[in-house]
C-alpha cells in the first residue's frame, strides 16, 4: 500500500478562503473533524509534538487501531509517518495516516485487497 499526498500545508489551503462555516453533508463533517481534530489537538502550533499525536490516537482511534494502549507502538507509527523527521507530526504526515486508514476501511468494505497498480 502506497499512498502520496500532495505535501501541501494546512495553511495553503485555508487561505483559498472556501466558505466552512456552513459544512452539512457527510463528508463535509468528515472533512471539519479531521481539519479541527488536528488544529485542537496541536494547540495553535504547527505540528503535533509525540504526547499530542499520543492523544489523539488513543481519543480518537482507539476505536478501529490496535495498539493505541501503547505507548512504544504509537511511537514506532509517529516514526513511520514522520517524513521529514523532525520528531513531529505535521498536517500532511496526519493526512498520510488517515489515508492509510482510509484504505484499510475501504479494503475491509470491499472484501479484497487492491491490486498492485
Ligand atoms: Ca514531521
Amino acid at each position: 500500500m502506497d499512498i502520496s499526498l500532495p505535501a501541501t500545508s494546512h495553511s495553503k489551503f485555508l487561505s483559498l478562503h472556501f466558505d466552512f462555516a456552513f459544512l452539512s453533508l457527510d463528508m463535509e463533517s468528515a472533512l471539519k473533524t479531521v481539519v479541527t481534530t488536528f488544529l485542537s489537538s496541536a494547540r495553535g502550533k504547527e505540528n503535533l509534538d509525540s504526547k499530542a499525536f499520543q492523544k489523539l490516537v488513543q481519543k480518537q482511534l482507539g476505536g478501529i487501531m490496535q495498539d493505541t494502549n501503547s505507548s512504544s507502538a504509537i511511537k514506532e507509527m509517529q516514526r513511520g509517518l514522520d517524513e521529514n523527521n523532525d520528531g513531529k507530526v505535521s498536517f500532511s504526515e496526519y493526512l498520510t495516516l488517515l489515508g492509510y486508514l482510509a484504505s484499510a476501511y475501504s479494503e475491509a468494505q470491499c472484501g479484497s485487497k487492491p491490486e498492485a497498480s
